[in-house]
């Protein structure tokens, strides 16, 4: 279970793909799809977040996790070595973190953001009127996210993948295609969104993900994504 359009979920099911592990996913629904969540991993109380793995009676909680379990089911080093790809995950996390506080200020502000994000749940003339309850979900999430926020840590992801790929040939920063790639291209979804996504962002949500001037900045690691995905099949 996940949300197509998070960054987390990508992490996961592209890790999935890659070990060639099949799956059915099914899309999450802030607030709306918690219930359902709840009784599938059978826990009542605390953060419930996704994406989850649900295989058979084990429960995979996160991006981390899912793919640590794709590549055990994999049976090989197809997506690195793990202890090499950690600290690479923790950019990541680092620099996701800050971009969704980001992402959902952005879209408390912009009621058409909001309305995109109904559109999902309710009939398109309901929007409007139900309006109060995106944003109520949008309020929740930054409440329940907020804290991880580190300031520029995103910036910080984005130089350190750049020194990284200079330093080792340009196209995959630990030598070889790895999870490490796949946990930076992603990042690279708060800066210009580019993952091939159904249904696709709605023209408000895309300008809440986007960041210009970054793009402008870091538009080598931008060709780096469209080679990468170019090179491989993604999710
Ligand atoms: N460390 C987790 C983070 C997952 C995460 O932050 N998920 C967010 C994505 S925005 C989520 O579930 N949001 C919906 C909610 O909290 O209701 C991972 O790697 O999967």
């Amino acid at each position: 279970m996940g949300e197509a359009f998070s960054p987390w979920t990508q992490k996961a099911r592209w890790a999935l793909e890659h070990c060639g592990v099949a799956f059915a996913y099914e899309e999450y629904v802030p607030t709306l799809s918690e219930p359902r969540l709840r009784w599938r991993i059978r826990q009542w109380s605390g953060r419930v977040s996704v994406p989850v793995l649900l295989a058979g009676e084990q429960v995979v909680r996160g991006s981390w996790d899912i793919a640590r379990h794709a590549a055990r089911l994999a049976g090989d080093d197809r997506l690195g070595d793990f202890e090499a790809v950690a600290p690479w995950n923790d950019l990541s996390e680092a620099a996701l973190a800050e971009a969704r506080t980001r992402v959902v200020l952005r879209a408390l502000e912009d009621p058409a953001a909001l309305d995109e994000a109904s559109a999902a749940v309710f009939p398109r003339p309901l929007c409007r009127p139900l309006r109060f309850i995106a944003r109520d979900a949008a309020r929740r999430l930054d409440r329940k996210y907020r804290h991880l926020v580190v300031p520029g840590s995103l910036r910080v992801a984005l130089e350190r993948t750049r020194a990284a790929l200079n330093a080792s040939g340009g196209e995959h920063l630990l030598g070889r295609f790895s999870y490490a790639d796949i946990t930076m291209v992603v990042v690279l979804e708060a800066v210009a969104p580019a993952a091939p996504i159904d249904p696709p962002l709605g023209p408000a949500t895309r300008r809440c993900w986007s960041d210009e001037a970054l793009a402008e900045e870091f538009a080598d690691l931008l060709r780096w994504r469209a080679r990468l995905f170019s090179a491989r099949a993604t999710p």
